[in-house]
């Protein structure tokens, strides 16, 4: 039997011999990747922890002391370790187990949210509430060097410096990477330990004197202490995170579990808040990853594992928007992008490659990425800030006050809108089109197909006097819906009978919708599909189509609450118009991970469930038209 699957929890790793232990490495790596070879997945993140995740649970006592993932991208070594490698070939798959640390998985699992730089927040309030009852286990946080440049990073490590009682563990996992190389001043400075020429004969001194050290305990430490004392002053002369009064230890070669185990020994010895900082290489094992120019593998597609090549896919919205927007650029120079750490991901790699002057990638923070480009259009440019629709909701504050108040000309395109799927709750981009609406003056878009995509940039990017935002979703593009009409800024895309059933077709949904509305024509029922194509403001050339029909549905791919559908439902209402109107959107719950078609079947997305719902809504409307007939002719009487 194999080491790993011999393992029933942390604990049995402490039992195992050095050469079980690397055998274990290897077993690991092997199933990471045969793994995500078939399911697509975290791969890189992972292949470089798993020196350090061993040696974080045969040093610390999960779950009694916890450790908390930034991000949570690179728990899958963690979860092999805590029990669940007998259920990792069902990675990412409905039913199986989640991308991310889940509740409901573990109890060695404690933060699932994979929004990042949350980690040292975490961390920061489990180790105070433990402190205040007198409970004595140890906190552990693990930070990539890409996560540490988000703000709340930063303002959770200013607390954390004054929190000395804390018994916290705060490991820097530096692989000099988010997707692509981190970027940023914060960065030169880890940076500069890693490249250090001196670095390499440096770690063996401190390897060979930590190796004396006889045992543990405050002596052993404060020898500790004085090693990496002389190594940071020579090395990291500015004393990064010592100037905020916390202990740092480091940098350690993170692919070397025996000097891991005895610095994060030391650590948890001390008894207040101690940053390790461990040196990994992101792919770390697989040469393909290793070599992969773009991320390393941070999360690929399947792939052939001989070769490392990505199972090929067709065009998906992302591309259509990376060609287009270098089109944009090509015509307005004073146009400039804006990514949050994620170049590839969100498309504008193209648009880097061409303008690289206009092209900002500000790390992993959404709200700095807002107010920048407010300053940006400020002074004369028009920003692109291009995100997955998900993380938008970091930057909420920034775009209602720093954007909208100052009625900046900035373009918000969020990718990865409305049921994303795999990644699972916290990745589904079902909120943009809620939180978006209370912003005064904002404008949002939502195309329906390639073409509508390329000319409502065209459109957002001409405004310069309030923020726009475009969104489209994950995968690829459903072929050109084309109008029939138009109604005001809207697109009619299906007028078939009689006036009975108005749909609202928002972005994606309108291709469904056209489907639907052949459905329900088929059994005698008239209807008109219209796409709004900008969401919001809604165009006042819909309340006149509402209410010259009996039912009036709308479908989108958001949140139900506060969405497309309920705004339009306010505004038929102060309109007066008494026309039923049925929303469908996604229900306001957090959906669990499964691919994106499964989802939409769950919720009821789909052609055949909107269309039987709407077969029975009009009957509905029908009857209530009649009663409320009914009940006009009895008061009038
Ligand atoms: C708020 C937020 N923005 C963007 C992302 C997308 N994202 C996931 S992992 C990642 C890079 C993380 O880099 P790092 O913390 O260094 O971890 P590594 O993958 O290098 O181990 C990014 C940008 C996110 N999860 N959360």
């Amino acid at each position: 039997m194999s080491v790993l699957f011999s393992l029933t929890g942390p604990r049995d790793l402490r039992a195992l011999s050095e050469e079980q232990l690397s055998t274990l490495a290897d077993e690991i790596r092997d199933l990471l990747i045969t793994t995500c070879a078939r399911t697509g997945g975290h791969l890189g993140p992972n292949l470089g922890v798993v020196e350090l995740t061993m040696a974080i649970h045969r040093v610390f006592d999960s779950p009694r002391d916890r450790v908390v993932f930034d991000t949570g991208h690179q728990g899958y070594v963690h979860k092999l370790l805590t029990g669940r490698a007998g259920a990792f070939d069902a990675l990412r798959s409905e039913g199986g187990l989640s991308g991310y640390p889940s509740q409901a998985e573990s109890d060695h699992d404690i933060v699932e949210n994979s929004h990042a730089s949350t980690a040292l927040s975490y961390a920061d309030g489990l180790a105070k509430a433990y402190r205040i009852q007198g409970d004595d286990r140890h906190t552990v946080a693990v930070i990539g060097d890409g996560a540490l440049t988000g703000g709340m990073a930063w303002e959770a490590l200013n607390n954390i410096a004054i929190a000395k009682d804390s018994r916290l563990v705060l490991v820097v996992n530096d692989n000099g990477r988010s997707y692509t190389p981190t970027v940023g001043g914060l960065t030169t400075a880890l940076t500069s330990l890693r490249t250090n020429p001196r670095y390499e004969p440096f770690l063996e001194t401190v390897k060979e004197r930590l190796n004396a050290v006889p045992g543990v305990g405050p002596a052993a430490y404060d020898t500790l202490h004085a090693v990496k004392r002389a190594v940071k002053d020579a090395l990291a002369p500015q004393g990064l995170f010592e100037d905020l009064g916390l202990k740092y230890v480091g940098p350690i070669d993170g692919h070397d579990r025996a000097a891991l185990e005895q610095a994060l020994t030391q650590a948890k010895r001390f008894g207040g808040p101690v940053i390790v900082h461990a040196i990994t290489r992101k792919g770390h094992g697989y040469q393909a990853a290793e070599e992969h120019e773009a991320d390393q593998f941070h999360s690929p597609p399947p792939f052939d594992i001989e070769t490392g090549e990505e199972k090929p896919r067709g065009a998906i919205w992302t591309d259509h928007f990376a060609d287009h927007i270098v089109e944009v650029g090509a015509r307005r120079p004073d146009v400039v992008a804006i990514t949050a750490a994620m170049m590839h991901p969100v498309g504008l790699d193209k648009f880097q490659a061409a303008y690289p002057e206009s092209t900002f990638d500000v790390g992993i923070a959404e709200q700095h990425a807002a107010t920048s480009a407010a300053g940006l259009a400020m002074g004369g440019l028009h920003p692109v800030v291009a995100v997955y629709a998900t993380f938008l909701n970091r930057a909420f504050d920034q775009v209602l006050m720093d954007v909208a108040l100052h009625r900046c000309g900035v373009t918000f395109v969020l990718d990865r809108a409305g049921v994303t799927g795999d990644d699972g709750a916290s990745h589904n981009g079902m909120w943009d089109m809620s939180v978006l609406q209370v912003v005064p003056g904002l404008r949002l878009a939502a195309p329906r197909d390639v073409t509508r995509l390329k000319e409502l940039i065209d459109e957002a990017v001409e405004v310069d006097d309030a923020p726009t935002v475009v969104r489209f979703p994950k995968g690829p593009p459903p072929d050109d819906v084309p109008a029939i009409d138009r109604a005001g800024t809207a697109d009619v895309l299906v007028r078939e009978g009689e006036r009975d059933v108005l749909i609202v077709a928002v972005g994606s949904m309108a291709s469904v919708a056209v489907d639907v509305a052949e459905r329900l024509h088929a059994q005698g029922i008239g209807v008109t599909v219209v796409d709004p194509r900008w969401v919001k403001p809604l165009d006042p050339a819909l309340v006149e189509l509402a209410a010259a029909h009996r039912l009036v549905v709308s479908v989108e791919d958001n949140g139900r609450v506060g969405g497309v559908g309920s705004v339009l439902l306010q505004t038929l209402n102060d309109a007066g118009v008494r026309t039923p109107v049925r929303l469908h959107g996604i229900p306001q719950e957090f959906l669990g991970h499964a691919k994106r078609a499964a989802i939409l079947e769950r919720i009821g997305l789909t052609p055949q469930a909107l269309a039987r719902g709407i077969v029975e809504d009009i009957a509905l409307a029908d009857v209530s038209a009649d009663a409320a007939a009914l009940l006009d002719a009895e008061s009038a009487r």
